[in-house]
C-alpha cells in the first residue's frame, strides 16, 4: 500500500520520477488505482490518467482533475502527486475520502504538458507552453489554456506564435488539448466536475473567463468556491479570492474550465495555488507540504458538494 519508498512528495520531481511513481502507485494499489494512457504528447510522451476509486461492478460518477497545463507551475504537478497519495492513504481511515472513493472515481492527470515540464528541467525553468513547432515561425509552443473551444482566441490570447498566450491555429490544434478533450467528451456522462490546477495568485476561479457574462450556475459555483476557499484558509490562514475568471484574474478565451463547463460539466474550477508573487512560479520546496495540505481541504470541499448533488 502507498507509494514507492523512494518517492518524495515534498520535492519537485522530474518527469522520469513521476512516470516511475505512477507505475508503482498503480501496481501497489491495484484495488484502487488503474492507469490509462489517453494519448501521446507532441514529442511522443504518454499522457497518463490515474483512475482512483474503490472498484465497483457498476459505472460510478467521476471527478476529473489535471495538473501541469503550464510547464513552469511546478506546485501544480506536486499537488496531483500529493492528492493521489493522500487518496489511497486516507481511504479506509478518513470518512470523507472513504465515502468519496466508494461512491465516485477521481480521474487524475498528474502532468498534462509533459514536453513543457521536461523542458523546464532541462533548458528553461520559466517555460509555459507546449513544445510544438509553428509553421512560418522559429518560436515554439502554444498556450494550452488558450487552445480550447470556448470563445477561442477572442480575448486575452494572441495569434503570434512567439507570445506566451499563443492560442494555436485552431481549437485543439495541440495534440495534448485534443487528447484531454477527447477523454472528457468520451466520459461526459459520468464526469460531474472538472478541476484544473495552476499557479500562482491564490484564487479559485470558475466560468467564465472568455466573457463577462455570468454562468447559468454562477450562484452555486460561487457559493461552493467560497466554501472551499474558507476550508483552505482554516489551516494556515492562506487567503484565496473566489470568482469568475474574467473579472477576478483577467479575461482569457480558450481555457479548459470554460470549455468543460459549456460541454455540460457544471462544477468546473481553476485553482491558482500559492503564492501571491513573492516567489511566484519558483515557490520553494518547503512550501509544497503546507500548500498541498491546505489545497486538499478545498478540493475535498468541492468533491463533497459534487457527491451530494
Ligand atoms: N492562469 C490562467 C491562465 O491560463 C485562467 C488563468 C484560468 C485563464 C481559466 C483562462 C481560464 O492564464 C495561469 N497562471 O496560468
Ligand atoms: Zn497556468
Amino acid at each position: 500500500k502507498g507509494s514507492p519508498r523512494a518517492h518524495s512528495y515534498t520535492k519537485y520531481n522530474t518527469w522520469s520520477d513521476i512516470e516511475s511513481w505512477m507505475n508503482s502507485m498503480a501496481t501497489a494499489n491495484s484495488d484502487m488505482i488503474s492507469k490509462e494512457v489517453i494519448g501521446n504528447t507532441y514529442e511522443g510522451r504518454p499522457m497518463v490518467v490515474l483512475k482512483i476509486g474503490k472498484k465497483s461492478g457498476s459505472t460510478k460518477p467521476a471527478i476529473f482533475m489535471d495538473c501541469g497545463f503550464h510547464a513552469r507551475e511546478w506546485i501544480s504537478h506536486a499537488f496531483c502527486q500529493w492528492f493521489v497519495n493522500e487518496a489511497v492513504t486516507a481511504y479506509g481511515s478518513d470518512s470523507q475520502m472513504t465515502s468519496l472513493l466508494d461512491q465516485m472515481d477521481v480521474f487524475v492527470l498528474p502532468v498534462f504538458n509533459v514536453d513543457g515540464y521536461v523542458f523546464t528541467h532541462t533548458n528553461n525553468r520559466m517555460w509555459r507552453k507546449t513544445r510544438s513547432r509553428n509553421a512560418g515561425s522559429s518560436c515554439l509552443g502554444t498556450d494550452p489554456n488558450r487552445n480550447f473551444n470556448a470563445g477561442w482566441c477572442t480575448t486575452g490570447a494572441s495569434t503570434n506564435p512567439c507570445s506566451e498566450t499563443y492560442c494555436g491555429t485552431a481549437p485543439e490544434s495541440e495534440i495534448e488539448s485534443k487528447n484531454l478533450a477527447d477523454f472528457i467528451r468520451k466520459n461526459k456522462s459520468i464526469i460531474k466536475a472538472y478541476i484544473t490546477i495552476h499557479s500562482y495568485s491564490q484564487m479559485l476561479l470558475f466560468p467564465y473567463s472568455y466573457t463577462y457574462e455570468l454562468a447559468a450556475d454562477h450562484d452555486e459555483l460561487m457559493a461552493v468556491a467560497k466554501g472551499a476557499s474558507s476550508a483552505l484558509r482554516s489551516l494556515y490562514g492562506t487567503v484565496y479570492t473566489s470568482g469568475p475568471g474574467a473579472p477576478t484574474i483577467y479575461p482569457a478565451a480558450g481555457g479548459s474550465d470554460d470549455w468543460a463547463y459549456d460541454l455540460g460539466v457544471k462544477y468546473s474550477y481553476t485553482f491558482e495555488l500559492r503564492d501571491e508573487g513573492q516567489y511566484g512560479f519558483l515557490l520553494p520546496e518547503s512550501q509544497i507540504k503546507p500548500t498541498c495540505e491546505e489545497t486538499m481541504l478545498a478540493v475535498k470541499y468541492i468533491a463533497a458538494h459534487v457527491q451530494k448533488n
